[in-house]
């Protein structure tokens, strides 16, 4: 869950009471949640956080299919009001929450900074994403060191016959969503032989150095009062929180190893360096106390259960350390 700041603004403060009610159907390790756990910091909103298990298909049941029928996180509810999609969601926060101090992430509209976030934006969101990712992962030569432990990687390839078989069982089991489900069974079908496909991977890999050419270029214009600025703007916008979030994957699949050989794309480099100073960068990566980056693939219930079993294992030697220690003296 966020943690507030305790020297919050009164305007800051207001939101944060409209904000009371924000809860975030999300998952740690997904992509686009990331996404709208970093506008929710840099706009310090106060949410909470309602864990999804995507490993073990929790988003194909039918509580879940009801607030999104698309079966994905991240999913905002704000009261009554439900918002899929991280782009809607961070577009409502923007909207909603936006009054006095409370800071924005959109420059003005109409601005050139403006114009600048949202082609940006767009050229940054449409990256396939999801392509790359299990791409490298089915692919590994296709990229540099993975920052994911061989058993880790297993677990990701292993994820698709996973919910293969999930949904399978559900359109027996919850026969008035079979259509859902089988739309989800074609989409996993159709991804499974893009990504297995290593010449649909390289495009899709073209596809985001394209992108980050064009971050390059804009950065590279930044001079004299601009050097200090933001991707498009001085402060730090929705395009920025896209590009952070691209980097982030882009260097856990080693994929930064081969974009940044050489020295290349130095600008980029500085930057990202730059934006992993900010608050927001920080407690969007330490969610779930940390636990998320140090067992990136294991799913909740897992990863509270190594958890106890490794402060078990101190305890433990530490007791007999002190058995031992006092049956010495
Ligand atoms: N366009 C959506 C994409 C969301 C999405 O693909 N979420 C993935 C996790 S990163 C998901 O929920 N996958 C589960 C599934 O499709 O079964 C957004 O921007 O929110």
């Amino acid at each position: 869950m966020a943690g507030l700041q305790t020297t919050v603004s009164s305007d800051v403060k207001k939101a944060n009471e409209n904000g009371n009610g924000l809860i975030l159907y999300q998952n740690y390790q997904s992509y686009f949640c990331l996404k709208v756990v970093f506008a929710l910091h840099e706009k310090k909103l106060k949410f909470k956080s309602h864990i999804v298990d995507l490993f073990r298909g929790e988003q194909f049941e039918p509580w879940f299919l009801k607030l999104n029928p698309k079966c994905e996180v991240p999913v905002l509810k704000d009261g009554v009001k439900i918002i899929p999609d991280s782009r809607r969601i961070i577009d409502y926060i923007e909207d909603n929450f936006s009054n006095g101090d409370v800071p924005r992430l959109i420059p003005e509209k109409g601005s050139p900074e403006y114009q600048n976030m949202e082609r940006m934006r767009d050229l940054l969101d449409n990256v396939p994403i999801q392509l790359v990712t299990y791409g490298c992962i089915f692919n590994p030569s296709l990229t540099g060191k993975m920052k994911l432990t061989s058993q880790e990687i297993k677990i990701r390839q292993g994820v698709f016959t996973a919910q293969e078989n999930i949904l399978t069982d559900l359109c027996e089991k919850n026969r008035e969503f079979k259509d859902h489900y089988l739309v989800k069974k074609n989409n996993l079908a159709r991804l499974t032989t893009l990504i297995t496909d290593e010449n649909e991977v390289e495009k899709g890999i073209l596809d985001v150095e394209y992108a980050l050419n064009e971050v390059e270029k804009a950065l590279v214009s930044h001079e004299g009062d601009k050097k200090k600025w933001w991707l498009c703007s001085e402060k730090f916008t929705i395009a920025d929180i896209s590009l952070c979030i691209l980097l982030t994957r882009l260097q856990m699949l080693g994929l930064t190893d081969k974009f940044f050989k050489d020295n290349n794309l130095p600008n980029i480099q500085d930057y990202f360096k730059r934006a992993q100073q900010r608050d927001s960068f920080k407690k969007t990566m330490n969610q779930g106390d940390g636990i998320v980056n140090k067992f990136s693939s294991l799913d909740t219930k897992e990863q509270v259960f190594v958890t106890v079993g490794s402060v078990a294992i101190v305890l433990a030697a530490a007791g007999i350390a002190t058995f031992l220690i006092t049956r010495n003296k």
